[in-house]
């Protein structure tokens, strides 16, 4: 049975929170055990072949880094990291306790893999400057190996996710970046709106990543993650998970209107 290592106490809680919001990410290690990384890891790879059999090519960066989208249904492993305590308390406390799931998939970065290009995420690549102040979306990567200097860590720009707008072309490259080194097992959380990349992968293994995102209920997600689980197999899991997936979202009875609005602690009440 797997078991939950990590619970922050409230004072690494406020720690997130500030370099959330002033630095714009911050790494928690350990959150997993070795055993859960490494079952997580061979799901992937799994996941990999099938997607090579099924005539999928999720490839990019020279065809050495490899994306698995939509993992959330593919392994029960993945249906206990997407409702992680400390990542659903984090994402609660930054998005709302109406918080949703936005995208959950795998990042490989194979071996000689080139750099994946500074980047903001979604919704804010769709969106146009200024960004809104404050905390709309967030990143979850999941280190299923060591992130080193060498293997395709991720890399962030301090404080960018102030400028509110996507980096220029070449911007990014002048500036002091800061590379998500940690063991495997560790989580870094992002602002979706600091800019961000993949580095290159200089050894000869591969550096497997998952990358879940979660945002505000008042923004799409990214991915269909109602579809992701059946209404059978979403049956025996927890709420939490349901409205994760925005399987339970407590729309009103028509005739009581539908007018939600902006709470103390997010837009819909959950
Ligand atoms: O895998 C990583 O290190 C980051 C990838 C990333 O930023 C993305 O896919 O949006
Ligand atoms: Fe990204």
């Amino acid at each position: 049975m797997l078991h939950i290592k990590s619970a922050l106490d409230s004072e690494r809680f406020d720690l997130v929170e500030h370099d959330l919001t002033e630095v714009g990410f911050h790494i928690i290690e350990n959150v997993i055990t070795d055993d859960e990384a490494d079952e997580a890891r061979e799901a992937i790879w799994k996941l990999v072949e099938e997607d090579i059999e099924n005539g999928f090519d999720h490839s990019y960066g020279d065809g050495k880094i490899r994306r698995v989208w939509a993992i959330v249904g593919k392994s029960p492993i993945f249906r206990y990291f997407i409702q992680h305590p400390t990542v659903v308390a984090v994402w609660k406390r930054m998005l709302g306790e109406d918080v949703i799931a936005s995208t959950f998939t795998a990042n490989i970065v194979g071996p000689g893999a080139p750099d994946g290009g500074w980047h903001i995420d979604y919704p804010y690549w769709a969106m146009q400057s200024p960004f809104p102040s404050g905390s709309i979306t967030g990143q979850t990567v999941w280190m299923l190996d060591d992130f080193t200097e060498e293997n395709g860590a991720t890399a962030c720009i301090a404080g960018s996710h102030k400028t509110l707008r996507r980096p220029e072309l070449g911007e990014a490259e002048g500036l002091e970046s800061s590379v998500a080194v940690a063991p495997k097992g560790s989580i870094m959380f992002t602002n979706g709106a600091i800019w961000h990349q993949s580095r290159a992968n200089q050894t000869d293994k591969p550096r497997v990543g998952l990358l879940g995102m979660y945002n505000r209920s008042v923004i799409y997600p990214q991915e269909d993650m109602p579809r992701q689980l059946t209404d059978d197999e979403l049956a025996g899991e927890s709420d939490v998970l349901k409205q994760l997936l925005c399987r339970n979202i407590p729309f009103h009875h028509p005739d009581h209107g539908q007018n939600f609005h902006r709470t103390e602690s997010g837009f819909r009440q959950a």
